[in-house]
């Protein structure tokens, strides 16, 4: 079985050589000026359907959202038709307003890398490949050599921006080589680094593992994990979240491990159960709603993926055709080490994203049913791919349902492009998903089932049906705790019915760094809120900051939306924490005032029993035990 990227000559430089940190020249660490209308209107294509809506002009393989309008997309070296700098293009800046992309230059060979955004806004891109020619094949000189003048990117720190002609810039090195690393952000908005291999491969092997990780900004060498070093060969881009006890879960082959990364020892807990989840398995992996209802305690949910043993890995034998697992777990490492089983996915998926909605839903999609990510000239490859059928059905998680009925297509339409290995997709500001990438080649290739895909789609959540929520008042940067804030929301707003301010909530979101079915640093967090109704039917939602916490949400760019009735308003950009990388802020939480309903309200048609019936079981509402009596009086003073 041949590795994802051929490396022939590959393992000719020592161990401690540089992998590059590319930054992005990104200035997207200031929150950009809010829309006219904040949260404005959203237009999108019909219900539940995809729409093709632009030419992402690189090849996918990785991207995030760096501003309101502007996504970031990052490919590996290879022959894209676009030029730049006298060689193919490898990045590209894509323009959500306009649907069209501009070419950047990225520096090295960012081939796998992984990525995230730092606490003051940088987002860097981390590791990579060594340098390539023509089919993924080592180049003769490692600092740039025709056709692709790409140098290695083994130890690369990219970072990108948004004035419209700005590039991806070298910003230093890691310590050491990593090809595959997975980047987790920590509460003080630096980033943990882990794992990989040197030179690539389709798995890992024992010669070029890298089981250990660092920080950046840099903390001393790096530390060994012990549950990489027993976890070969399915360990790259190990499966990490960083946890409210601001230690970080490790997943990755069949093991489980809580590192606790500011101490520096780690131990397990219990095996994950049915697939391997990890790349190539590559189930979806997503940190499930952290909201006040559950204390913002997580739980990080794992669907799809491959039940295929360490020992077979590297044999040969059809792995394209291998069924994918329908098995999805959760796992709550705070409270529990063992795993528990929620509904199976419909169908047998590899390389399924799971996307996570401000509704709090979970969309999955992208991927193949049979087979794993990676590629090769085997004879039993499907051009290169080592996945085939592809499933162009999306499918929608709702935790809340109750167990038989958790996942659910309904009204939704497959879409028309195949998202197999090296493909992309992440929420964005409007509530659509992105879905973009798939090119299970060594090289740009048009000549096989599975080509080089361009084509950008968007994904119509059920609310694109509905008329958005405009709220005013949104903050531009949100700390932990102290004083809160209030949003304004209209009759319209509240879809003409005040029952909807009861279950109103506000959101803070980070869409992650979307790459080899991973959305790094994807999160949601529900703010703590209560709300008056005023007497025309309009409401102020009085919300608090985030948690005092940091690790239940890291510091650093991020959207926030209002969600009422099932419906969010248009995210805008907010700057979570001080935006500055170190110890942030921190105060105890303002209380919020007492919910309460103008009298004119409160016992007419629909002020009744919809809402009066609710009020108590409001977990949100602090110190509510009031009665409607009790709420009429304290109205008296407000409104
Ligand atoms: C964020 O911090 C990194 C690491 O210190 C630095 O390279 C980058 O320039 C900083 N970005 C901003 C916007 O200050
Ligand atoms: C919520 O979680 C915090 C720790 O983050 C804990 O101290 C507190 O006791 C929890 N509250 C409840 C009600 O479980
Ligand atoms: C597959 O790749 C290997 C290693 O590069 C090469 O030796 C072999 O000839 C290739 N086989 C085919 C059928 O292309
Ligand atoms: C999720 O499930 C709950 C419980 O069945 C239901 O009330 C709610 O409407 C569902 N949400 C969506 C968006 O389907
Ligand atoms: C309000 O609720 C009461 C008690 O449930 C009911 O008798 C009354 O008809 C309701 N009023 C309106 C206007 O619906
Ligand atoms: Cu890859």
């Amino acid at each position: 079985m041949l590795p994802c990227s051929r490396a022939p000559g590959r393992r000719s430089r020592p161990f401690a050589t540089a992998a590059a940190l590319l930054v992005y020249a990104a200035s997207t660490g200031a929150a950009g000026s809010p829309p006219a209308v904040p949260g404005g209107p959203a237009s999108g294509g019909p219900v539940g359907t995809f729409q093709i809506v632009g030419d992402s002009m690189v090849s996918a393989q990785q991207l995030f959202v760096g501003t309101a309008d502007k996504v970031y997309i990052v490919d590996k070296t290879e022959n894209n038709p676009t030029q730049i700098q006298g060689h193919p293009a490898w990045a590209a800046e894509y323009a959500l307003g306009s649907n069209s992309a501009r070419a950047m230059d990225v520096v090295t060979n960012s081939f796998c890398a992984g990525g995230n955004v730092l606490g003051n806004g940088t987002w860097v891109n981390i590791g990579g490949n060594q340098a390539v020619t023509t089919g993924g094949v080592t180049a003769a000189s490692q600092t740039g050599s025709p056709p692709y003048n790409d140098p290695d990117g083994g130890k690369s720190l990219l970072d990108p921006c948004d004035d419209g002609n700005c590039d991806w810039s070298l910003t230093g090195d890691l310590a050491t080589r990593r090809w595959y690393p997975s980047v987790e952000a920590l509460d003080d908005g630096s980033l943990l680094i882990i794992g990989g291999c040197e030179w690539g491969g389709f798995v890992n092997d024992a010669a070029q593992t890298n089981p250990t990780y660092e920080f950046f900004p840099p903390r001393g060498n790096p530390v060994t994990s012990p549950i990489l070093t027993q976890t070969l060969p399915a360990n790259l881009y190990p499966l990490t979240f960083l946890l409210p006890s601001a230690r970080v879960l490790v997943q990755t082959n069949w093991q489980t491990a809580i590192l606790d990364y500011k101490k520096g020892t780690e131990y397990r807990i219990d095996d994950v159960p049915d697939a391997v989840r990890t790349y190539p398995a590559s189930a979806g992996v997503v940190m499930m709603p952290l909201t006040p209802k559950n204390n913002w305690t997580a739980t990080v949910m794992f669907c799809g993926g491959q039940n295929i043993a360490s020992n077979r890995w590297v044999t040969n034998w059809n792995i394209a055709q291998h069924p994918a697992s329908q098995s999805c777990v959760q796992l709550t490492p705070d409270l529990s080490g063992a795993y528990t089983h929620v509904d199976p996915l419909p169908e047998g998926r590899t390389m399924g994203n799971l996307i996570l909605l401000p509704t709090g839903q979970v969309v999955c999609l992208n991927g193949a049913g049979t087979g794993v990510a990676g590629y090769g000239n085997d004879s039993w490859a499907v051009g290169w791919s080592y996945a085939d059928h592809p499933l162009l059905f999306p499918v929608m998680f709702n935790g809340s349902a109750p167990p038989g009925s958790q996942w659910s297509r309904e009204g939704f339409t497959p879409s028309t492009v195949e998202r197999m290995y090296h493909s992309t997709a992440t929420l964005l500001p409007d509530g659509s998903i992105l879905v973009t990438g798939s090119n299970p080649n060594p090289d740009y290739n048009v000549n096989v089932p599975y080509v080089t895909e361009y084509r950008v789609e968007k994904f119509y959540p059920p609310y694109f049906s509905s008329r958005r929520p405009q709220p005013a008042g949104l903050p531009l940067q949100v700390g932990y705790g102290g004083d809160g804030f209030d949003v304004t929301l209209s009759k319209d707003d509240l879809f003409g019915d005040i029952k909807h301010i009861e279950h109103a909530k506000v959101v803070v979101m980070r869409m992650g760094f979307s790459t080899h079915t991973m959305n790094m640093g994807q999160r949601m967090v529900e703010l703590e809120s209560s709300y008056t109704v005023n007497s025309d039917g309009s409401a102020i939602l009085h919300c608090s900051s985030l948690p005092p916490n940091p690790a239940i949400f890291q510091p650093g760019p991020a959207f926030i939306y209002v969600v009422v009735n099932h419906v969010p308003s248009v995210g805008i950009q907010i700057m979570v924490g001080s935006g500055q990388i170190g110890q942030q802020p921190v105060k105890p939480p303002a209380p919020l005032p007492t919910s309460v309903i103008a009298k004119n309200l409160v016992g007419s048609e629909k002020g009744n029993a919809s809402v009066s019936g609710a009020w108590q079981a409001n977990p949100r509402v602090r110190g509510w035990t009031g009665l409607v009596a009790g709420v009429v009086s304290a109205m008296m003073a407000l409104v």
